[in-house]
């Protein structure tokens, strides 16, 4: 069993595409953990995309992420990680084949809809990043 963090992010919130996103991972048979909607501050958001601090779209990365509320979640199940991954689709929603959540309901790369856990241990330190062990079923 594997737990993700999963966020859809303030695009995908602002389109009322939350249930549309729950709605793909649980028919699929992955379960919903722990779920809330979030207002990231900046440095949650900062600690959330660590590993792009010195990317140059960084600045807009955490200005976007903290533009409106969040659904977050922690998604369980055998292979969550990749199975998650799989559904979400490419990071660039061009490069997302129909059927994935970016290539239903995206068309640029900073506004893609969702985001999921990318290893077992970015997902420890993301889901500690949104949640206390005591929200997580
Ligand atoms: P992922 O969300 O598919 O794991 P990452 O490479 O971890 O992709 O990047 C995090 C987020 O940063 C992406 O979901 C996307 O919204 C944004 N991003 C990634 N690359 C670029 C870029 O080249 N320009 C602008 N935004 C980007
Ligand atoms: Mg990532």
């Amino acid at each position: 069993m594997e737990q993700t963090l999963v966020l859809v992010k303030p695009d995908g919130v602002k389109k009322n595409l939350i249930g549309e996103v729950i709605s793909r991972f649980e028919r699929r048979g992955l379960k919903v953990s722990a779920l809330k909607l979030v207002k990231i501050t900046k440095e949650q958001a900062e600690s959330h995309y660590a590993e792009h601090t010195d990317k140059p779209f960084f600045g807009e990365l955490v200005d976007f992420i903290t533009s409106g509320p969040v659904a977050a979640m922690v998604i369980s199940g055998e292979n969550a990680i990749k199975a998650v991954r799989g559904q979400m689709g490419a990071t660039n929603p061009l490069d997302s084949v129909p059927g994935s959540i970016r290539g239903d309901f995206a068309l640029t790369i900073g506004e893609n809809i969702v985001h999921g856990s990318d290893s077992p241990e970015s997902a420890a330190r993301e889901v500690a990043n949104f949640f206390k062990a005591d929200e997580l079923y």
